[in-house]
């Protein structure tokens, strides 16, 4: 049996799943926080004691939605090399490695948040005063960018699609309010009709692929389509903590499907079919809930990271330097 979970991971854990916490850095830092609070609360006396709990809660974390890499890379991070960093045996050791998961998580929330600060200053230099963005979802390293270019004493506007079904559009239209940026909010199928007086598309990233492929909330993939036919450019603003090393490998970027309930309430299900009078199912309709899609690299223009903007197709590069061949997962050991 798996050794007793905090209270807190378990919270975090079902607030991930149930998207209250959403978002890939929003998720990964709650996971670094629900790990430091594993170690910190634990009595665990050996080593090994909390080495196993640590696994435990990292794994619940884990198992909560699977495309945002983000969260696995915040687990890597605070258990990387962990084995060598406690010599000590007993309650000392344990003592020890307490303490090194909290710094480590500590450390990892700490470089995420100056990542998007910087991120957010490169990202603005591509923006010009008086440009037009067209935004999906709410993705806070895109919006870092949007503030960068505020910061730098640009007026811009934007164009901000609902993003259903779950529309965080309107979370990113909040926020742009409150730095008095000019919103009009759309359906996401009028994003076609307003691109015309786009000047960039910015949206941010759950997954990036070796081969520089985007992974986005479900749209993403058309939006940049019709973007390029438009010829309006399209901007990935994501931290290097969104690049997928298991891709380095062959791996593909698992998409989440989610609940039907979202798209379709009971009675509009009632509305199409009315099979179920006797609560059967009916095995020809059916709905689909995606929550995410890949858009190829062709569709994208830049990749505005911490480490700089790269084309797609070079942040490869940048995954092998920052991850090497170490994928791997210590907290599945
Ligand atoms: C969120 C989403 C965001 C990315 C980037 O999907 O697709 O664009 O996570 O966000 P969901 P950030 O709402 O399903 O979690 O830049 O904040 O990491």
């Amino acid at each position: 049996a798996d050794p007793a979970l905090h209270p807190d991971v378990e919270a975090t854990a079902a607030a991930i799943a149930e998207m209250e916490i959403r978002g890939a850095v929003a998720i990964a830092d709650a996971a670094a926080a629900a790990l430091a609070t594993q170690a910190e609360a634990s009595d665990a006396e050996t080593t090994d004691g909390l080495r196993e709990e640590l696994r435990a809660a990292a794994r619940r974390l884990h198992d909560t939605r699977p495309t945002a890499v983000s969260l696995p890379n915040a687990l890597r991070y605070v258990f990387k090399d962990l084995e060598a960093t406690t010599a000590a045996s007993g309650s000392r050791g344990a003592d020890e490695l307490r303490a090194t998961v909290v710094d480590r998580a500590a450390e990892f929330r700490k470089s995420v948040a100056a990542a998007q600060s910087k991120l957010g200053r490169i990202g603005a230099n591509r923006l010009r005063d008086g440009d037009t963005v067209m935004t999906h979802c709410h993705s806070t390293d895109a919006l870092a960018c949007v503030e960068g270019a505020i910061e730098d004493g640009k007026e811009i506007e934007a164009v901000v699609k609902e993003t259903r079904p779950r529309k965080q559009g309107h979370i990113t239209a909040r926020q742009l309010r409150e730095w008095n940026v000019p919103v009009t909010l759309i359906v996401d199928s009028a994003a076609r009709r307003h691109l015309s007086r786009v000047d960039h598309v910015i949206v941010g990233a759950d997954s990036i692929a070796a081969d520089g492929s985007v992974i986005n909330k479900v749209g993403t993939s058309g939006l940049a389509v019709v973007a390029r036919e438009q010829g309006v450019p399209v901007m990935v603003a994501a931290a290097t903590v969104k690049l997928h090393p298991e891709t380095l490998t062959g791996h593909t970027v698992e998409i989440e499907r989610r609940a039907e309930s979202e798209v379709l309430a009971d009675e509009e299900r009632a509305a199409i079919v009315d099979a179920d009078e006797r609560g059967e199912v009916d095995e020809d309709f059916a709905v689909d809930n995606p929550a995410f899609d890949v858009t190829p690299p062709r569709f994208v223009d830049a990749i505005v990271t911490e480490r700089g903007q790269f084309p797609p197709e070079s942040v490869v590069t940048l995954m092998r330097e920052l991850f090497g061949e170490d994928v791997a997962a210590p907290w599945t050991r």
